[in-house]
């Protein structure tokens, strides 16, 4: 995998990898800057399958019979554009809405504007992204760069309220060209008192040292706070220090609300160790309740100190990692 290699290569670049000015990407777009040195873009296009699961819920794949509670991971790049040919192989109207990149009005996924998919219909959703840039007035253009998500907004109020409770929802990781590539990716969405659409958390596990991204995001009515043990991670766009001057608050404990998302990445056990290290809403009721897992982090053998932490989720579990979808996220080789 090309993957963990750049992750690593970028790493020990360090500060002056991270700290790249994105001046040279200003001009990406429609803002009257010069043209940026040959500015990154690629198009891709993939098919997602929204599909009824069992126990009434509803689910995102990238194949007929895969689909999943969260939705697959997709990722872009700054420029890139993705277009999302969306199959509703459901028995309900589906749809698809994503936060933070750029769309017209056609793929907006809302029944007003006449952007859902009937059952047995297709349609294309078309997500482009765009690097930081300079309005003519001086102000900076924020660049599409973050840990966003996306969801259904039409299945059972034009809010896409049942959707979002049935598991119609998933994540949407967009870098900036230099950004550091994790090793492992775990999404945890907290909806209403469910992690994934689970009663009880999933489990993640990962090897001492590997950098991992966590991806979070919030449904439903209920606010949460994600916590995670004997790891912390800056309060910024990427989760850290772009450098030792870099003055993002460290954090553990982070409050987010329906329609947040946020991400960050830690290396597993640093400064810490392996073990079965908690992660969980520190809603102490919620916690209590079921929103609670572990983020296991294994000797290089496999093994985990402390032995079996009788808390958690359903045992060996993968559920909760995803690898990215492949046309959209794994084809990507920086050199
Ligand atoms: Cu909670």
């Amino acid at each position: 995998m090309r993957r963990p290699g750049f992750s690593r290569r970028a790493f020990t670049g360090g500060a002056a990898a991270a700290a790249i000015a994105p001046a040279g990407l200003t001009a990406a777009l429609r803002s009257t800057s010069e043209p940026a040195a040959a500015p990154r873009a690629e198009v891709r296009r993939i098919t997602m399958y929204a599909e009824n699961l069992p126990n009434g819920q509803l689910g995102y794949g990238l194949a007929p019979g895969e689909a999943q509670i969260p939705g697959p991971l997709l990722e872009m790049y700054e420029g890139d554009t993705l277009q999302i040919d969306l199959v509703n192989n459901a028995d309900v109207a589906v749809s698809l809405h994503v936060h933070g990149v750029d769309y017209t009005i056609d793929s907006d996924g809302t029944r007003m504007t006449n952007s859902i998919v009937e059952p047995g219909e297709s349609r294309l959703y078309t997500w482009n992204s765009h690097a930081p840039g300079t309005r003519e007035d001086g102000t900076a253009i924020a660049g599409s760069a973050g840990y966003w998500n996306y969801h259904d907004h039409v299945v059972g109020t034009d809010h896409g309220t049942g959707g979002l409770q049935k598991g119609l929802y998933g994540p949407l990781v967009v870098r900036r060209q230099d950004d550091i590539v994790p090793d492992h990716q775990f999404t945890v969405v907290f909806n209403d008192m469910t992690t994934n659409n689970r009663t009880q958390a999933p489990n993640f596990t990962a090897k001492l040292g590997e950098r991992c991204e966590f991806i979070v995001i919030t449904h439903g009515e209920l606010y949460h706070t994600f916590h995670v043990h004997g790891h912390r991670w800056a309060d910024n766009r990427t989760g850290y220090l772009a450098g030792p001057d870099d003055t993002s608050q460290v954090i553990d404990n982070k409050i987010c609300g329906p329609g947040d998302s946020f991400g960050f990445q830690v290396v597993a056990g640093e400064n810490v160790g392996p073990g079965h290290w908690m992660y969980h809403c520190h809603v102490q009721s919620h916690s209590d309740m079921g929103m609670a897992g572990h983020f296991t982090v294994t000797r290089a053998d496999g093994s985990v100190p402390g032995g079996d932490p009788g808390h958690g989720g359903h045992g060996a579990d993968t559920a909760g990692a995803q690898r990215p979808a492949d046309p959209a996220g794994s084809g990507h080789a920086h050199h």
